[in-house]
């Protein structure tokens, strides 16, 4: 891989995107490479993502405006299609990704973070949808994702003046969850991805599937989504396991994800 770096901590994973001299911008080389890292994660081993941009600068400057401006409309599709698909992927992915925003995140970037799980930033963090300014709309989700995380009236403000905000309103807005100096920021990621990783990997994966597919439908059918997630986790070793070690007053021995 050129552009996206994988490295696999135990349970823990960190994709890096990692392309410094245009800011982390997303081509469709990067894009293709993160499809693929993604498919090669080994979901037996790894519990918990997470996504970061290469540098003290930038998490991801957004799609590649260089070789977005001479696409015709059909390349233009093609290429939304590529982002689209495995953006979806990153947010139906089976486990938790966390995005560790590491600087600008904006356009694509601000996208690609609203397609993980969870979101924590560095100081020096900037978001915005600013394609309102080069003639074009977010396109890889920023229209919906956005309203659904922050509110749609502060979402259409982001989008229609194409301001960008620092990481302290990011906080007080809901985009993220939490700031940190650019040092802290990866030991924290890695230090809820580990807490995520030592609890039941098929409860947490069927949280997920829960909150995702639920969101998307009314509430009763949200209701029988979390029902047949919550029946799925009885019998197996975790959920026995879990419950045994509540009821003999013991530790957990392991989560062995089965
Ligand atoms: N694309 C390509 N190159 C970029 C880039 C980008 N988005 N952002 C930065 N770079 C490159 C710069 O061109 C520069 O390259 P050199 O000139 O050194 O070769 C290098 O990174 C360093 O950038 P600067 O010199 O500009 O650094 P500064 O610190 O001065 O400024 C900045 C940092 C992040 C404020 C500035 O670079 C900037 O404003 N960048 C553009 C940010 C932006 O507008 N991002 C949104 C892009 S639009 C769609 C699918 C997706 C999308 C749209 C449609 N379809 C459905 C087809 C998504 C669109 C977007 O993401």
């Amino acid at each position: 891989m050129e552009f996206v770096l994988y490295e696999q901590k135990g349970s823990v994973a960190v994709i890096t995107i990692s392309r410094e001299k245009a800011l982390n911008a997303l081509n469709s080389n990067v894009l293709k490479e993160l499809d693929s890292v993604l498919d090669g994660v080994n979901l037996e081993e790894v519990r918990c993502l997470i996504l970061t941009g290469a540098g003290e600068k930038s998490f991801v400057a957004g799609a590649d405006i260089g070789e977005m401006s001479s696409l015709t409309k059909a390349e233009g599709e093609a290429f939304g299609k590529i982002g689209n698909d495995v953006f979806r992927k990153l947010e139906m992915f089976p486990i938790p990704v966390i995005a560790a925003i590491n600087g600008f995140a904006l356009g694509g970037g601000c996208e690609i973070a609203m397609s993980c799980d969870i979101r924590i930033c560095s100081d020096n963090a900037v978001f915005g949808q600013p394609e309102v300014g080069l003639g074009i709309t977010p396109g890889f989700g920023g229209t919906q994702r956005l309203p659904r995380i922050v509110g749609v009236g502060m979402a259409k403000q982001m989008i229609y003046a194409g301001r960008n905000i620092k990481a302290d309103e990011a906080l007080r807005i809901g985009l993220v969850n939490a700031v940190y100096t650019l040092e802290e920021l990866m030991p924290n990621a890695e230090k809820l991805a580990q807490t995520i990783a030592k609890n039941a990997p098929i409860a947490v994966r069927n949280c997920k599937e829960a909150i995702n597919k639920g969101l998307d439908v009314d509430m009763d059918q949200a209701i029988i989504i979390e029902e047949k997630l919550f029946g799925n986790c009885f019998e197996s070793y975790d959920q026995k396991e879990g419950m045994a070690a509540f009821l003999e007053k013991r530790k957990v021995e392991a989560f062995l994800n089965r």
